[in-house]
């Protein structure tokens, strides 16, 4: 039967939905694969991290400000929304020939492929399996619906008929299909295969998590709203720019020492852990917190002293900076001196507090710095210590960020709650504040830019650990202003100038508003 009215191709709806199917497959293949083969090969991780590797500065910072650690699932969703868009567009352009719609999947089979030319030959069967389920699908697909009866340019193809049944079912199978590959290949891809090292490793820790919180009687103010003292791990603030969690097993895991030393070292896990371990509890913030921020946590880390591990190796003279570096391709550079002070004793960590490293803050083995921002000393999943001269760029100078980054002394008020509604009477406000290998003397809150007036402050555990605060303030009915600053050790008071988190730290005191009522 030749009708010529089958020219007038298919409805538009049935195009997008076709375009949408076929991208929903190609993805969820291509996941799946990846998930058998190599997580990161997967489209979606790859697509996602050359977002984030594209995405300027600015945005960046905002993502993190607007999302915190959900950013990367905004991404992902954003990212699935644009490709969804993209393949409707392609189908609703081939409602008369396939072709258009055939490119378009072979243009992103060509790109996609080409992003993994150079990673070794597993890396490119995701792309391949991604490109030709995408075709295949797309093809099978229209011309399933391109088989059916009559078909006017003004009015809807029937809405029932066998042809149109056929169509649908089809369609079904492959939604239901897609769903199934996506759904089996997220669990290939985030399975816990780190989970019998961690075993492995909770047996081999010395500091117990009973012990590591033996830290003493009033070191919080947690009942009247700061946090505790120790931030439980899963409380842990997380900063990285890994789209997805490395799974770095014990057996696969490396330490290369190495650079402008005597001996170069090529450590194990065993061969680690068979040095001297000590317990710290140290206090860690990200240079991307704001004034008021909570990207700041506590943990009693136990690890090997970096300081060892370069004395056994030999730091050459003129080495100045310990390039360190990770599996996911972050980088940083950390001053030798601060590395082998024998007084700030940094850290290769392997358990935290109590518990072996959580795979999202680095497992099995990060860098914990007192007293520097993560970003110049904390690297996760860490590979290599590579000792070198200043002139090497890591990954967030490149992007315009400091070279050298002390932690900045800091005050927060956490109740409290900016805008809250208090009772009028006497109010008891508290607080956290931190100078990290400083300490803090004094936190001092005012009211209304009144006198400044001294708040307690929590008993010291040490001088790289945060320090809570708390006063009593007696507030009139109406709206007023709270504002905090400290003094550390060093004779210093928090400046009231607001500085950026770029390139150093932001500066400035902590203010809220609430109304008493
Ligand atoms: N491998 C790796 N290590 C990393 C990062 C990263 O993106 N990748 N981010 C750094 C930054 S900016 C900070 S603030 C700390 C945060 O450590 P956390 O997530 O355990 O709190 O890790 C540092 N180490
Ligand atoms: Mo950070």
């Amino acid at each position: 039967m030749s009708d010529p009215k089958r020219s007038a191709g298919l409805t538009r709806s049935v195009a997008a939905l076709i375009g949408g199917l076929a991208a929903a497959s190609a993805l969820a293949a291509g996941h799946l694969v990846a998930g058998l083969t190599d997580p990161r090969f997967s489209p979606l991780i790859v697509v996602g991290n050359a977002a984030i590797d594209l995405t300027p500065q600015p945005v960046k910072s905002f993502a993190i400000d607007v999302f915190g650690a959900a950013d990367k699932l905004a991404l992902l969703i954003g990212m699935a929304l644009v490709i969804l868009v993209v393949a409707v567009v392609g189908g609703v352009l081939s409602r008369r020939r396939r072709l258009p719609g055939m490119l378009m999947i072979a243009l992103f089979g060509v790109v996609g492929t080409s992003a993994a030319v150079g990673l070794g030959p597993t890396a490119l069967i995701a792309p391949v399996v991604t490109t030709v389920a995408g075709g295949g699908v797309f093809g099978w697909l229209h011309s399933t619906a391109g088989r059916r009866g009559e078909t006017s340019e003004e009015t809807e193809p029937a809405r029932s008929g066998p042809d149109r049944r056929r169509f649908l079912g089809s369609a079904a199978t492959v939604a239901v299909g897609a769903g199934a590959a996506g759904l089996g290949g997220r669990h290939l891809v985030e399975r816990d295969n780190v989970r019998a090292s961690r075993l492995a490793v909770e047996r081999a820790l010395s500091v117990r998590p009973v012990e590591s919180s033996k830290i003493p009687a009033g070191a919080d103010f947690h009942e009247v709203g700061t946090p505790t003292f120790l931030t439980p791990n899963e409380e842990f603030h997380r900063i990285d720019t890994a789209f997805t969690v490395p799974r770095v097993t014990v057996e696969g895991w490396r330490l290369r020492v190495h650079g402008m030393v005597d001996r170069e070292l090529n450590l194990s896990f065993d061969d680690l852990l068979r040095r001297r371990r000590i317990a710290r509890t140290i206090t860690m913030s990200c240079v991307s917190n704001p004034v008021g921020g909570d990207y700041v946590s506590t943990a009693t880390f136990e690890g090997v002293p970096i300081r060892d591990v370069l004395l056994e190796a030999g730091v050459r003279s003129g080495a100045d900076q310990v390039f360190s570096t990770s599996t996911d391709g972050f980088t940083a550079g950390t001053p030798v001196d601060v590395l082998t002070d024998p007084g700030r004793d940094a850290l290769l960590a392997v358990g935290m507090n109590g518990r072996p490293l959580p795979a999202q803050h680095g497992f099995p083995v990060r860098m914990v710095t007192p007293g520097l921002y993560g970003f110049v000393s904390a690297t996760k999943w860490l590979t290599g210590l590579e000792l070198t001269t200043w002139d090497g760029e890591t990954y967030w100078e490149k992007r315009g960020w400091a070279e050298r980054a002390p932690v900045k002394t800091q005050s927060r008020i956490d109740s409290p709650a900016g805008f809250a509604r208090v009772p009028a009477g006497t109010t008891t406000v508290a607080g956290t504040s931190w100078a990290q290998t400083t300490g803090i003397r004094r936190v001092q809150v005012r009211l209304d830019g009144g006198p400044w007036q001294d708040a307690r402050l929590s008993t010291e555990v040490n001088l790289d650990t945060w320090r809570m605060w708390r006063t009593e303030l007696d507030l009139s009915p109406g709206r007023h202003t709270l504002e905090c600053r400290a003094t550390d050790k060093s004779g210093y008071t928090q400046t009231p100038k607001r500085a950026d988190v770029v390139p150093d730290g932001a500066t400035g005191w902590h203010s809220v508003s609430v109304t008493a009522e």
